[in-house]
């Protein structure tokens, strides 16, 4: 059975992945993650998906790596296992990736979460990184990516105690785009997805990239990237369309040239 599913008719221009591990609340095994950036990285050059929705199930998004596959490694194995340059990868796809999240989110499963560029959670999700409490740390970027989000003292608290922190409170601490009730969590968010599916693919990009440039450059060098993304929007067609459009009274039709 696969572990990740992908139906890319879910909608126009959307392609939905669901994590497929039910039994082990969608477990993050090195199998799991290697299909899944398989899976990305071929959804990358398809022209006909502008936007990617990853989900789990209604009872978990997924609840961290796989703690069975891990617990007899030593240090050793980990670094030859080398699951960084599959969560490297899957860090920079292009197209918008949105979580839709329901249920635990828990260590990288959260982390994983994180590395999306939105998150749309249901009401019955629970974020956390517990890897404290199993006696190890966040690996795939929780002290990291949540820390930017939601401050020191926040990071501190959630990975320090492992606690687990409600869709409410993910959303007033910053990390959750929206929370809806679990009937519609999945709904909403391939909406979302359509709303940026009907942008120029071009713009949305440059400017996911230039977004994510943010955390890594000073303020003048990021304005410096981001006025280089600005430009380089002028040379596609779909400038040319937004802006005759929007003269002409009409709606865009973008090409994603
Ligand atoms: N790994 C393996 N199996 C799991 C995991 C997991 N993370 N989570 C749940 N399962 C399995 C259980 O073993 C159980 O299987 P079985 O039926 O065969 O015994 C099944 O799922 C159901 O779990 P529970 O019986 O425990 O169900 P509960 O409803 O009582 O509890 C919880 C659900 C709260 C989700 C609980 O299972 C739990 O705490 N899970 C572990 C959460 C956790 O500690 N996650 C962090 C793992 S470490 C990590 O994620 C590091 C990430 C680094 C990524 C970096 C990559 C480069």
């Amino acid at each position: 059975m696969s572990l990740v599913l992908v139906n890319k008719n879910i909608k126009k221009h959307i392609a939905l992945i669901n994590l497929n591990r039910p039994k082990a609340y969608n477990a993050l095994t090195a199998e799991l993650m290697i299909e899944l950036n398989k899976v990305l990285q071929e959804l990358q050059t398809d022209e006909t998906v502008r936007v990617v929705v990853l989900t789990g199930n209604d009872k978990a998004f997924a609840a961290g790596a796989d703690i069975k596959q891990l617990a007899g490694n030593n240090s050793l194995d980990m670094h030859r296992i080398d699951q960084y340059s599959v969560w490297r990868s899957l860090a920079s796809f292009r197209k918008p990736l949105i979580a839709a999240v329901s249920g635990f989110a828990l260590g990288g499963g959260c982390e994983l979460a994180l590395l999306c560029d939105m998150i749309i959670a249901s009401d019955t999700s629970k974020f956390g990184q517990p890897e404290i409490k199993i006696g190890v740390i966040p690996g795939g970027g929780g002290t990291q990516r949540l820390t930017r989000i939601i401050g020191k003292q926040r990071a501190m608290e959630m990975i320090l105690t492992g606690k687990f922190v409600s869709a409410n409170e993910a959303f007033n601490m910053g990390f959750v785009n929206a929370v809806y009730p679990v009937e519609i969590y999945l709904q909403r968010a391939i909406e979302l997805a359509e709303r940026i599916a009907s942008m120029s693919p071009v713009a949305v990009e440059f400017a996911k990239e230039a977004i994510l440039k943010s955390d890594e450059m000073s303020l003048n060098d990021g304005l410096h990237f981001e006025r280089r993304n600005y430009f380089m929007t002028f040379s596609s067609e779909d400038q040319k369309e937004g802006m005759n459009a929007f003269i002409e009274k009409r709606k865009p039709d973008f090409k994603g040239k």
